[in-house]
């Protein structure tokens, strides 16, 4: 089965109870057994449900993984990747993450003795120059939050397997329709399912996909153990919203181009950040890596701060609101929302401050212009 099809029909057979089509929420916390030990391969929800296991099954074949695992949130599902790491080990991360991720590295797992070393992951021998003995663990994302660098998956996962470590990729911005980096050679890929996969704005969730099957087994032992997994219902959405992955990102690609070719040029804009343009630093590799360029747009406003703030205030249709991914076109400033958590210095090093994101949505793209064109109009006005 090609990908849209496996997005319509990979773990969602009808139902074998009940003949229904569509795979039912299971909303029960509990499975009554016949006799103790004796049951029809269900316990209890935090350890397994069936509504859970589709989406599973949906998101490992969307990787084209052997094995998935869903979490409650994006978050819960890093957590128990960095849960096979011990005291003492290290982790070589790409230093363009989403904010909560370089929180999650810094705050919870560095004061545990897991150290992360940040490197610019587009630097050629960045990654390789950082790792150290103890490296266990190289993390990355390719189109990264909020810059939209683009990483070498397989450079990466290279620099990784001569050092006996993991490669882990973070896949949100991309999504498995336009990148699978375990067919690029990543052991593990993350997911914030919150975004396009559930795409639709009205759902938290996380995934996990691998194909070690000694690796599987660790990872589901923490999301039993530790027990941040998705309710039914949110599994539930999560597999409405993956069945349309493939249209709604054909047409994400199709109007954050026409987005970005805008922008760039536009006066009032001094840089626009889209790997699809060809003045992006990774646009070849990203067109190597990637049959299409996705749907988030960065850009920078000639005078900074206030002016960005003002643009944002003055977008209509673009809702200023932190995440991405759904339908609808959002708006960010990550320096105040979610990038708030890195320091104010390593957010001017980087590049953050200053910067709009826009997470572009697949309205009609004549009325994205008009509202961007019309923000851009005011803030030129207020300067004058
Ligand atoms: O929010 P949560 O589902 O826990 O996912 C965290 C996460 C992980 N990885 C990437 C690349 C992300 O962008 C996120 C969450 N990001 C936002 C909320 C945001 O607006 O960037």
């Amino acid at each position: 089965m090609r990908f849209s099809t496996r997005a319509i029909h990979a773990g969602q057979a009808a139902d074998t109870a009940t003949g229904a089509t569509i795979v039912p929420i299971y909303q029960t916390s509990t499975f009554t057994q016949t006799s103790p030990g004796e049951h029809l391969g269900y316990e209890y929800s935090r350890s397994g449900n069936p509504t859970r296991t589709a989406l599973e099954v949906a998101l490992a074949a969307l990787e084209g993984a052997a094995h998935g695992l869903a979490f409650a949130s994006g978050l819960a599902a890093e957590t128990a990747v960095l849960s096979l790491l011990r005291p003492g080990d290290h982790v070589v991360a790409a230093e363009d993450l989403y904010g909560g991720t370089i929180r999650l590295l810094t705050r919870v797992f560095e004061p545990m003795g897991i150290t992360t070393s940040f490197v610019d992951s587009t630097a050629p021998g960045a990654m390789q120059d950082a790792v150290t003995p103890s490296t266990k663990m190289l993390w990355v994302e390719s189109p990264s939050n909020p810059l939209l660098a683009i990483t070498d998956i397989e450079v990466a996962a290279a620099v990784a397997h001569n050092a006996g470590a993991l490669l882990v990729v973070d896949n949100t911005f991309a999504t498995p329709y336009l990148q699978r980096p375990l067919e690029l050679g990543a052991d593990i890929v993350v997911h914030s399912t919150t975004k396009y996969i559930g795409g639709h704005s009205d759902v938290v969730g996380g995934a996990v996909l691998l194909n070690d099957t000694g690796l599987r087994d660790s990872i589901a032992f923490y999301q039993n153990a530790a027990g941040g997994v998705p309710g039914p219902f949110d599994s539930w959405l999560v597999l409405r919203g993956l069945k349309t992955l493939s249209v709604r990102m054909r047409a994400h690609c199709e109007n954050a181009g026409a987005v970005a070719s805008f922008l760039d040029g536009a006066s009032g804009v001094e840089a626009v950040y889209y790997p699809g343009l060809t003045s992006h630093p990774g646009h070849e590799l990203a067109a190597r890596q990637m049959p299409g360029f996705g749907g988030m747009v960065s850009l920078r406003l000639t005078g900074g701060k206030e002016t960005a703030h003002a643009f944002l205030r003055s977008l209509e249709l673009f809702s200023l609101a932190e995440s991405l991914g759904g339908i609808e076109s959002l708006a960010s400033y990550p320096a105040d929302m979610t990038h708030a958590s890195v320091s104010p210095e390593e957010r001017e090093r980087r590049g953050i401050n200053g910067l709009v994101r826009l997470s572009v949505g697949i309205e009609d793209i004549e009325d994205l212009l008009a509202d961007l064109a019309g923000a851009l109009d005011t803030v030129r006005r207020g300067q004058r």
